[in-house]
């Protein structure tokens, strides 16, 4: 009885310890960071200034995962990562989440042991080709030398694709993006292939960014998102609704300048996402204002896209199908209530 009793004692240690390892909330609270796994340097998405201060579309959404849970977007700690490093980073806990143009695909949750808290950019891979080589789509591409980054979805995709459309491929993987852009630089390559948002963000990395051009065809779904590790459901529900709150914020109309008008609203879907009306932060672990917090600090989705890389930033994409739903997109949050 006595022997029974120890091992199930021993047993529940080893189940409080397993959970308590799980707990990333408390484990980011206690280091007073936020350790937000990005990319290397990629305009508009990530990309560290001479002063050492990140900025871009993946680094504000670490920004506002740090605001909902610190009220302090600059608690976060960046960890720069290759596509190859990026998932083992995250498995091993060397970073908290994962915000780091990636794609959502079944073998990363159900083989890598992860999970995509949403879609932040709904995006498509694509081709750079020099605009001299007078290419005007990709199915002209057959005998070509394609230059990629290893370690990512887009070798899959381009062999497919070439496969498919019977046209010959030489691929030519290289494990960092500045390896890739030089060899495209250098005519090691004929065509660039990635993700069509950082086709933008590279070309502005060439000599004469206007020599080359992004062809119209997207070959692929690629739904980026922030990433975590499975068996911690409270720190997913964070990460997620951190994203959900900046997509409602724009749907409800609040943003930056008009968040002092939305704490005095009445409106129901207002008043719960700012908290004065349920206790839905919470109900996350987080405070009452989280959301008002994300807002305060960051801006809505709208605001934080413009200022990245849309209309207001050096890489211009349009909004297209990361509009709202509301808007002719197709970003859908669930609700807050
Ligand atoms: N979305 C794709 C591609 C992601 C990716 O890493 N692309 C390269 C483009 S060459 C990149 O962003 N590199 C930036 C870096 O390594 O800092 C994936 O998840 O595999």
């Amino acid at each position: 009885m006595n022997r029974i009793a120890t091992a199930l004692a021993a047993a529940g240690v080893l189940l409080t310890a397993g959970f308590a390892h799980a707990d990333t909330l408390s484990d980011v609270k206690a280091r007073g960071t936020l350790k937000c796994g990005v990319s290397q340097g990629l305009a508009g998405f990530s990309a560290k200034d001479d002063k050492g201060a990140w900025s871009g579309f993946d680094v504000d959404f670490c920004r506002a995962v740090a605001a909902a849970v610190f009220d302090d977007p600059s608690k976060v700690e960046y960890v720069p990562l290759s596509a190859e490093a990026r998932f083992p980073a995250l498995q091993k806990g060397e970073i908290d989440v994962l915000s780091r143009n990636s794609t959502w695909t079944l073998q990363r949750e159900a083989e890598l042991k992860l999970l995509f808290a949403g879609i932040s950019y709904y995006d498509g891979q694509g081709f750079m080709v020099p605009a001299g080589k007078n290419v005007m789509g990709a199915l002209e591409l057959g005998g070509s030398k394609v230059c990629t980054q290893s370690g990512t979805t887009s070798a899959l995709n381009a062999q497919d694709y070439f496969k498919q459309n019977k046209m010959e491929l030489e691929l030519i993987q290289l494990p960092t993006v500045d390896e890739v852009v030089k060899a495209y630089a250098d005519g090691k390559c004929d065509v660039l292939t990635t993700d069509v948002s950082q086709l933008y963000a590279l070309r502005l990395k060439l000599p004469k960014p206007a020599d080359h051009i992004v062809l119209p065809d997207v070959i692929s779904k690629e739904p980026l998102g922030p990433v975590v590790r499975q068996g911690d459901d409270v720190w997913l529900n964070i990460v997620k609704w951190s994203l959900y709150a900046l997509l409602n914020a724009e749907e409800l109309g609040i943003s930056t300048a008009s968040l002092d008008q939305a704490l005095k609203s009445d409106k129901p879907d207002v008043k719960r996402f700012v908290g004065t009306d349920g206790a839905y932060g919470e109900q996350l672990g987080l405070t009452k204002d989280w959301a008002v917090r994300i807002v305060k600090n960051v801006g809505n989705y709208g605001e934080v896209f413009e200022r990245n890389i849309g209309s207001q930033s050096s890489l211009g994409i349009p909004r297209g199908i990361n509009q709202l739903w509301s808007a002719g997109g197709i970003q859908y949050a669930p609700p807050i209530r």
